[in-house]
């Protein structure tokens, strides 16, 4: 039976101070050298600095945000330092300290705990029945995979998961593998992050990506910035909201929590922000209610087309005639509504007064130009995907994509996260794609879609996915439900875990499992033919090129490629027709098989080493052609909801700290939030806390509750918090035990990570 890590005493208890009013400056600029210093020493670690993001340096390996065109010598941020130091640590893990440590010891330990022990060295195989891991060859862990994948009667008894940090080529190799096999079960951590985006936008607009680039952003009148902290999350974004700023535009914030990065930003690029007073980013600050962002814009779409009645300039009525469908059904709609019953639904479902909406409304009346961007605040929830439809449909009313200065903005997590869908890693690419891939490399794709993220955990719940494969990531931990989770995880046959770094995921395993040590982003990758480089694509669909800087701090570790395509070989056989070892000697010929394959590529390995790459087409940007199955933009219908909690009950989010990146967990501070020295806490707006008698510094049990029956996070300290009312928040990934597996968003079957029901309990673990 699985057991959940124990809580380090030294991590429950947090001291609380007051949240933060403006983010960066110079505390940020003494917390990167610190982290980077510490951790990968100053000989290591000055160079990397130096090299993130510069146009002959590596791709960050933290977020997607792009980088500007003429770039910044110190082009990166507090918590892109913070990542460069964890992957370039010299610490190591190493076959004793295996052998020191049985999995049920790691299976004990915290997050945190794991990722401190450093680097992974060697392939590691933890034995059926066996207490601890032990050194295999990279042979003999081929063998064994190879051995287990034979024994499958289907080839759908393999899940291939990836994370979002794999280079465009790997990816390009790891998908082909796996559908070379038979399954398209390739579920990635897209589906718990922006899989709501794709669906909304490939429906409207008829692609799954955002329509702007930075100049966009620069030239906006209006940037709505809607479940999102780029404070923390995407720090290098405040750069070019305080630019948007300084030309003119105006930011409008919606979000349940006043993020210190949306308020002020100190810009360490310049004198003014290091020692100055720096910038105020958000003009209006609209504190929603967990899920009213459906309510909030389908209010604006309903007081746009009413405004039209009297002023018929207010909506684009060139644009919406020429290059959308579906107007009629959708003005019908919004007309229907009886005004006075629907501003008061929108105020009840939003928290907000009738007055913010005014405000709003006139920003949006005054700017010709408008981006919206959003996060995860937005696609975590039942119904996100009609949330990102209707703001698409409040965009094409006044034609606010496809021009400049305008657009949607879904800001991507992982820096590569884009990139592996553009390659092939999603359970249903289209059949053009499959087409492609199967002329190129003579072979008939499997058609039926594949399992993507919760429906691979059912299916190995259910003995119907018995080998489990991932490309980085860390699948227990990330995932929802991380109780049903870990026991569907221990059901499976065979899991192996391609990674750079311990973590949760290598303790809860299948009756056997294999760690494979795989070079990072920072790591230096040469081959016979020479210095290797990857590609990666950013969150705004620029292709660029990534060279690892640092030796790499074993010769048993391998690439990423070199990983897949000697287990494509292992498992396929000599006979099998792809040239695995020709392709993964020379990433020059994987680039040009991709440039056969994937549309935009042409002339890839020229284009890649351009200083700052290139830009892929994108119809709805380039030329306000939209290939959805009309051939038009589509204003679709959608009904408003929101989720309610219910007396006693508050919705809870679970987000990240300033200290993590996903469920790596740098340190123990939220600095920006007041948080330090600890993790379990939950921030509960004062008047909700009276209301139900949460004392500031009291601990108690989270519970939540699902049709299925209730789960439990245990020992909480309440922290008071001005959050909107009715919510509450607490951090990822010690909640995702809350989340329920079946819990998911319509359509994208993405996780509803943001609005979870909770109530509070007494604490059933206080510490002895
Ligand atoms: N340093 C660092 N950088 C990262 C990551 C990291 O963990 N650490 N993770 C990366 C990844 S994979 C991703 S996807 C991104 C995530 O980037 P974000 O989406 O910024 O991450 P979260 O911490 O989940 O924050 C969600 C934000 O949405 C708000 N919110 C929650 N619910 C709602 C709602 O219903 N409506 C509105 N309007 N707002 C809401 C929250 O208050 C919070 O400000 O960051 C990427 N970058
Ligand atoms: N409750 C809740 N759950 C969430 C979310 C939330 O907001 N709330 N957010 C969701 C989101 S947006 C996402 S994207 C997922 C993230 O889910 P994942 O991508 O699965 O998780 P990460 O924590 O980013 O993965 C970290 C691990 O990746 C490995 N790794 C790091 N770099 C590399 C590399 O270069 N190569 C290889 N092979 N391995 C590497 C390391 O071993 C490290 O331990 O979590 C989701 N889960
Ligand atoms: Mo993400």
């Amino acid at each position: 039976m699985s057991k959940a890590p124990q809580h380090d005493p030294a991590q429950d208890a947090p001291d609380v101070g007051h949240p933060k009013r403006h983010a960066v400056g110079l505390p940020a600029v003494v917390n990167s050298l610190r982290f980077v210093g510490g951790r990968a020493g100053l000989k290591r670690g000055l160079p990397l600095l130096r090299a993130i993001n510069q146009t002959d340096g590596y791709d960050c390996p933290g977020c997607a945000w792009p980088e500007p065109g003429h770039r910044h010598p110190a082009e990166f941020c507090e918590n892109g330092a913070k990542a460069v130091a964890e992957e370039a640590t010299r610490l190591t893990v190493d076959r004793d300290f295996f052998a020191s440590h049985p999995v049920a010891d790691l299976a004990d330990k915290s997050g945190y705990w794991l990722g401190q022990q450093g680097r992974l060295t060697e392939p590691m195989y933890l034995a059926e029945g066996a207490t601890h891991y032990t050194p295999v060859t990279w042979d003999e862990a081929f063998a064994r995979i190879a051995a287990e994948l034979a024994d499958l009667d289907d080839p759908d008894g393999v899940a291939f998961y990836t994370s979002g940090r794999t280079g465009n080529e790997a990816a390009f190799l790891y998908q082909l593998f796996a559908r070379r096999l038979g399954t398209n079960n390739l579920p990635d951590c897209s589906n718990m992050c922006h899989e709501s985006s794709g669906s909304a936008l490939a429906e409207t607009i008829g692609i799954g990506k955002g329509s702007v680039t930075l100049d966009d952003l620069y030239q906006a009148d209006l940037i709505i910035v809607a479940g999102q902290n780029p404070g923390t999350n995407h720090p290098r974004m405040l750069t070019a909201l305080e630019k948007a700023k300084r030309a003119g535009a105006r930011i409008a914030t919606v979000n349940p929590l006043p993020e210190a990065g949306m308020q002020r930003f100190k810009n360490p690029q310049t004198a003014r922000g290091l020692a100055g007073r720096g910038t105020e980013l958000t003009d209006l600050f609209l504190q929603i209610k967990v899920g009213g962002d459906l309510a909030l814009f389908s209010a604006l779409n309903r007081a746009l087309l009413r405004a039209a009645d009297t002023d018929p300039a207010v909506l684009d009525r060139d644009f919406i005639d020429a290059h959308t469908h579906g107007f009629d059904a959708f003005a019908a709609h919004h007309a229907e509504a009886d005004d006075a019953a629907a501003l008061a639904d929108t105020l009840q479902r939003t928290g907000l007064s009738a007055d913010e909406i005014e405000r709003l409304l006139a920003m949006v009346l005054a700017a010709d130009r408008i981006v919206v961007c959003w996060a995860m605040g937005l696609t975590q929830h039942r119904h996100a995907v009609p949330t990102i439809r209707e703001i698409v449909s409040f965009l094409l009313l006044r034609g606010n994509i496809g021009r400049p200065g305008a657009g949607v903005c879904p800001v991507r997590g992982h820096s590569n996260v884009q990139g592996d869908r553009t390659m092939g890693i999603w359970e249903r690419m289209p059949d053009s794609f499959l087409d492609a891939l199967g002329t190129e490399f003579d072979f008939a794709p499997p058609r039926d879609h594949g399992l993507d993220t919760v429906d691979t955990i059912r299916a190995m719940r259910d003995g119907r996915v018995k080998v489990f494969l991932a490309m980085g990531g860390n699948f227990v931990s990330a995932t929802p439900d991380s109780r049903a989770t870990e026991e569907a995880m221990r059901r499976c046959r065979l899991t192996v875990h391609v990674s750079t770094k311990l973590n949760r995921s290598h303790a809860v395993t299948g009756a056997h499992a294999l760690i494979l040590p795989a070079l990072g982003r920072t790591d230096i990758d040469a081959t016979a033919s020479g210095e290797q480089f990857v590609t990666v694509e950013d969150s705004m669909g620029i292709v660029h090129a990534s060279h690892g800087r640092v030796p790499a701090l074993s010769e048993h570790m391998r690439s990423e490629v070199a990983i897949v395509a000697g287990l494509a070989r292992a498992v396929l056989g000599e006979a099998d027709t792809v040239p695995w070892e020709d392709l993964a000697a020379d990433y020059d010929r994987i680039r040009d098989r991709i440039e056969r394959v994937v549309p935009g590529f042409a002339d890839y390995n020229a284009r890649a080493r351009r200083p700052g790459g290139f830009t892929l087409p994108h119809a709805p940007r380039d030329e306000r052609r939209f290939p959805t199955a009309t051939g038009k933009a589509k204003f679709t219908v959608n009904p408003v909801t929101s989720p309610e909690a219910g007396p006693g009950r508050l919705l809870l989010q679970t987000l990240r700290s300033h200290d993590q990146f996903n469920t790596t967990i740098y340190g123990l501070n939220d600095r920006y939030r007041g948080i330090h020295h600890g993790r379990r806490i939950v921030l509960v707006n004062p008047e909700d806390a009276a209301e139900l008698g949460l004392a500031d510094g009291d601990y108690r049990d989270l519970v939540s509750e699902w049709t299925d029956g209730d789960r439990r996070a245990p020992h909480f300290r309440i922290v008071h918090y001005p959050t909107a009312r009715g919510c509450a928040a607490a951090y990822y990934p010690e909640t995702n035990v809350l989340v329920p597996l079946d819990s998911v968003a319509e359509t994208s079957n993405t996780p509803t990570s943001k609005s979870i029901v909770v109530r509070f309990e007494p604490d059933s673990q206080p510490e002895q």
